[in-house]
């Protein structure tokens, strides 16, 4: 018996080096220039997730090296790093399924969400689970879900009026991020599966609790062993990594826990609608609804099992809430620095809303919302600038040539237009990087200046993403499936929150700074103890 485990041991200690030699000897991009690496053992790669803020390293790089650089993982792994648009468009739209995501992050998705569509490592189970979702986020489907977004916000308004009221003032200092988590849950649970957390209600829903600063506690300043650990997947056949994914870690373990008191819930979700649609009801729009239907389909190619159909919703959930709840807390923080611009947002909201009385209605219409130019700017501005994914990782299914807008320097001084890439290679679209080019967003791209979406300054002659050319939702097949859904989801927010309130720093000006916690997202530098957190001053509009 020991002499077998010695022998698988040993073959799998030797499969290891083999396929760790072939990589280490693979000298593609040696001669691409990029920051020194300290410790071959866990490379440079990770030095991403001790910055302070995020973009601190990204900024240094681009100013150092240009659009595309050379990175090194955990033993001695090269990754190529581009912010280059013809180099990001060929690999995110052109391409199709030929860069697949790495091993690395598929299994932490699965580990966080299942087998889900953010999982899917395949062509064939990624298109089948797009195709099937799909129809849950067209823009007629959504554009249903605007009075219930509208209805959230409102509540979060009349949550904070009571406050108000309550302390007999009339400003207060508020968490917004929190409250704002708490709205984005409360939604994405009625349009995912018609289930009420009532988080804004303050119920004590057990969901509600686990989402609590889950990313923080379990991404923030990954420690060094984990790195090689995760190094390591990349030489072992998937399906032993899938097993490794058991080990107690502590991310895993903290979304662990969350994957199963999500579970649960979405179980008893699935086998109700499973129930609802038997007795003939095909009126529900939540996503599950419609997810249940396609299901019911006799094309086996709209089928779902009941563990991907579950998986779906821990998906949604982590993808569709944190991201659209920071974004928002972003914007609010740069209206509260920018009080002209906040104030001309007001001014275009108020105008519209008499307007909306005029003609009787009781709440804006879809396109009263669209045609806010002030507002689509903020919101356009924000998700460039505070980008909440600002890193994504690839990996080359075969070996390519990719073309670069920006030629680079190499180590010997020769300038190229393209990269050669192996079947292998690890490339990671920079998209904090992206965001930031001076050559599309113009010379002040580090300044938050929404104006520059009015003024029709941007280049735009390679198209990228899904909104506005910024790569914020990434781009391609497996692009944000939920771009539009948070797009009127912020915009129904935004609107109503500044309709009724001011926003203003607070007195003592706390220094916000830009997390890298899986997602980045905002904390106070000395309480960052307290979790996210991005405190303002709200004041009520009379
Ligand atoms: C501001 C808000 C959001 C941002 C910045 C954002 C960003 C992203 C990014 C960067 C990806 C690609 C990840 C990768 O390639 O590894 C992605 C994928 C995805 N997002 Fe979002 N997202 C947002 C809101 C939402 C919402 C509201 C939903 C759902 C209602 C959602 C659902 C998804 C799903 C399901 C995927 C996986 C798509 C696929 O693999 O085909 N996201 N998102
Ligand atoms: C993906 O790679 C294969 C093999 O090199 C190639 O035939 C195919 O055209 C590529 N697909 C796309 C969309 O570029
Ligand atoms: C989907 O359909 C399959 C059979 O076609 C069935 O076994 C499964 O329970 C269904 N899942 C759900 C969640 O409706
Ligand atoms: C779905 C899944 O794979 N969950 C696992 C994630 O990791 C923890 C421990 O780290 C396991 O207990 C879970 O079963």
């Amino acid at each position: 018996m020991s002499a077998l485990l010695t022998l698988c041991a040993s073959s799998v200690a030797v499969a290891l080096l083999v396929r760790w030699y072939r990589w280490y000897t693979h000298r593609s991009l040696k001669y691409i220039r990029g920051p020194q690496v300290k410790s071959f053992l866990l490379g440079n790669v990770r030095d991403f997730s001790w910055q302070e803020s995020v973009g601190d390293l990204d900024f240094k790089y681009y100013e150092e090296y240009g659009t595309s650089w050379r990175m090194q993982a955990a033993l001695g792994k090269g990754v190529l790093m581009t912010a280059d648009p013809k180099a990001l468009q060929h690999i995110m739209h052109k391409s199709g399924y030929n860069y697949s995501k790495t091993t690395q992050a598929q299994v932490s998705v699965l580990n966080i969400t299942g087998r889900s569509i953010i999982w899917a490592p395949t062509a064939d189970i990624h298109s089948r689970h797009r195709k099937i979702m799909n129809p849950a986020f067209s823009a007629p489907q959504l554009r249903s879900f605007l009075p219930m977004f509208r209805r959230s916000s409102g509540k979060l308004c009349q949550q904070w009026k009571d406050e108000l009221l309550h302390r007999n003032s009339d400003s207060l200092v508020l968490p917004v991020n929190k409250w704002l988590a708490r709205a984005a849950l409360d939604i994405i649970g009625e349009a995912a599966f018609d289930y009420e957390f009532g988080a804004l209600d303050n119920s004590e829903n057990e969901v509600t609790k686990e989402y609590d600063n889950m990313f923080s506690d379990s991404m923030l300043h990954l420690p060094a062993w984990n790195v090689v650990f995760e190094g390591l997947w990349t030489y072992l056949p998937r399906s032993l990594v899938e097993c490794i994914r058991y080990m107690p870690t502590r991310e895993y373990s903290r979304f662990a826990r969350t994957l199963r008191v999500v579970n649960r819930v979405s179980k008893q979700l699935v086998e109700q609608k499973s129930e609802m649609l038997l007795h003939g009801d095909k009126t529900n729009k939540d996503v599950m609804s419609v997810l249940v239907r396609a299901n019911a389909s006799e094309n086996p190619g709209m089928k779902l099992n009941d563990e991907e159909m579950v998986s779906q919703m821990a998906a949604l959930m982590l993808a569709g809430h944190e991201t659209t709840a920071n974004t928002v807390s972003w914007l609010l923080w740069e209206l509260a620095k920018h009080p002209e611009f906040q104030e001309k947002l007001r001014v275009e909201i108020v105008q519209k809303r008499s307007e909306v009385i005029a003609r009787g209605d009781a709440d804006f219409a879809m396109e009263e919302l669209e045609s806010m130019r002030y507002l689509q700017a903020a919101m356009k501005e924000t998700l460039r600038y505070h980008n909440i994914v600002y890193h994504l990782f690839r990996v080359a299914e075969q070996d390519d040539i990719i073309p670069l807008a920006n030629p680079i320097r190499t180590k010997t001084g020769e300038f190229i237009t393209e990269i050669p890439v192996s079947a292998g290679q690890v490339v990671a679209p920079n998209i904090a990087v992206y965001n930031r080019l001076p050559e599309i967003w113009g010379e002040d791209a580090h300044t938050w200046n929404p104006m520059r979406h009015l003024d029709e300054k941007i280049d735009t002659q390679i198209r990228l993403g899904m909104f506005g050319n910024v790569m914020s939702f990434s781009a391609g097949l497996r692009g944000c499936i939920g771009w539009r859904f948070s797009v009127i989801e912020m915009q129904a927010i935004v609107a109503d929150l500044v309709e009724n309130f001011k926003f203003s720093l607070p007195d003592e000006k706390p220094e916000i700074i830009r997390v890298p916690a899986g997602v980045m997202g905002p904390m106070v530098r000395g309480r960052e103890h307290e979790g996210m957190l991005l405190p303002l001053r709200v004041t009520a509009v009379v």
